[in-house]
């Protein structure tokens, strides 16, 4: 296929020249918040960066991260770098604790993130005049009303169905001719299996791709959901303090995600040291928006785990490539002294044939030790096995977690349909020790 760009110049820029324009632009985005927002004043003045005279981008390190908890103690307005009336967008994403945190948009902010998705779209073969079934939630999340300006943008149809209803959700794929379907790759499974009880048959619909985030999934998940919904499945990445989604996403190729470099600078950093990781090592994820007015982040932790990589990508496109998140440093179980991922767990579970893509993971302590079990749903033709076959299906499994992990995970096995589905981001483990309950 014929290479084809939104934007040929930004998009395949030589790393210098994303350097010399990342450069001017977060000197310009230095300027804006230490004269607008009294944080991040005091802390360029403490770490002696110079917003006025700033010529180096290695200067950036120099300057201390901003946290999720930085954005709460300053709850509501205290980051933003705009007054009203040149606001013209709020969104909050809602913690478990404290404070939510609020962000903000000028219309130019709004403007650009429209472009940046529309841009991403188009490096997935989505053209003009695509149906694109928007099921992310609308509202205070930024999914929603992320995903339908960049689809609007790029020239597509949107229709802003929003989460939920699943039976109209397929209704309106039916109906509306949806050529795609934007949601959480949980909701995105869920749809099917709801799909499939209708009789219904998606060989036979329009649908033939997906553009999924807002929690992790694995490549196993992908080929589930590909297999099931029959299209071709992609991964948007983003948070709402760095814009939304589209903070990245994967091109065609589906060899990593490119992050929006023209917008977003970013890090890998060791969690523990705070010191940026050499090469493409795992770490967790850093960003500085460079073009944000509204309410620009310098160095925002994001507790994201992944890894990056410089090389162009077969598309064309120079734009650094993130792996898939693996999962965040704060969901990452400690459990005898050994760390769990969930995505982990995932991708075992995942590879067994038997298993539904649905599945819970119960942390507990038992005379003070931790002990970790995995609820998993099986198919009704396993279910119905005797007790006996069962029993040793579930050790089976238990043995294939003990292999890729190394600690023991209890695997009870559970009827279809009995673990709860979600219509936004999915919840995959309970952790009991904080007084979580399943
Ligand atoms: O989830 C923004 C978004 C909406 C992204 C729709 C993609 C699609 P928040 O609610 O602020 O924003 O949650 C951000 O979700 O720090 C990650 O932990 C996780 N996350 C988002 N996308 C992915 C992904 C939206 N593709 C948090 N893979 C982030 C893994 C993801 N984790």
């Amino acid at each position: 296929m014929a290479l084809e760009f939104l934007n040929e110049s930004i998009e395949t820029a030589d790393r210098k020249i994303i350097e010399d324009i990342q450069t001017e632009r977060l000197r310009n985005t230095l300027v804006n918040v230490y004269e607008n927002v009294l944080f991040y004043k005091k802390r360029l003045d403490d770490c002696g960066v110079d917003p006025y005279n700033f010529k180096d981008i290695g200067e950036l390190q120099k300057i201390p991260f901003t946290t999720k908890e930085d954005l709460r103690l300053n709850y509501p307005f205290h980051m933003l770098a705009r007054p009203f009336g040149e606001i013209v967008r709020i969104h909050s994403s809602s913690g478990t604790t404290g404070n939510p945190t609020v962000v903000a948009y000028t219309g130019r902010d709004i403007e650009m993130w429209g472009s940046v998705i529309a841009r991403q779209l188009f490096s997935l073969n989505l053209r003009r005049g695509d149906i694109f079934q928007n099921s992310y939630g609308y509202g205070l999340f930024t999914g929603g009303l992320g995903l339908h300006y960049g689809i609007e943008k790029l020239g597509g149809v949107a229709i802003p169905v929003s989460g939920g209803n699943t039976e109209r959700q397929i209704k309106i794929m039916q109906d509306f001719l949806s050529d795609v379907l934007c949601c959480t790759p949980s909701y995105a499974l869920h749809i099917a299996e709801v799909g499939k009880e209708l009789g219904v048959d998606f060989s036979g619909l329009s649908l033939k791709a997906g553009i999924f985030g807002a929690e992790p999934w694995t490549n196993q998940i992908r080929k589930e959901i590909e297999k099931r919904l029959k299209i071709s499945a992609y991964d948007i990445y983003g948070l709402s303090e760095v814009i939304g989604p589209g903070v990245s996403c994967e091109c065609y190729c589906k060899k990593g995600l490119h992050v929006a470099e023209d917008n977003f600078i970013v890090e890998t950093i060791d969690p523990k040291t705070g010191k940026n990781v050499p090469g493409s090592e795992t770490g967790e994820l850093v960003f500085t928006t460079i073009t944000k007015e509204g309410m620009p982040v310098i160095r925002y932790r994001t507790k994201d785990l992944s890894n990056l990589v410089y090389d162009k990508c077969e598309c064309g496109r120079t734009h650094v490539r993130m792996a898939k998140p693996i999962g965040r440093s704060d969901d990452m179980l400690i459990i005898r002294g050994v760390n769990v991922f969930p995505s982990q767990i995932e991708e075992v579970l995942m590879n067994v044939k038997e298993i539904e893509p649905h599945y819970l993971i119960v942390v507990e302590k038992r005379n003070f030790l931790d002990f970790i079990e995995v609820w998993v749903e099986v198919s009704e033709n396993i279910f119905s096995e005797k007790m006996n076959a069962l029993e040793i299906f579930e050790s089976s499994i238990e043995h294939k977690l003990y292999s890729a992990i190394g600690i023991n995970i209890d695997v009870k096995l559970k009827e279809p349909k009995t673990i709860k589905r979600s219509e936004g981001k999915a919840r995959r483990v309970v952790d009991m020790r904080k007084g979580e309950k399943p």
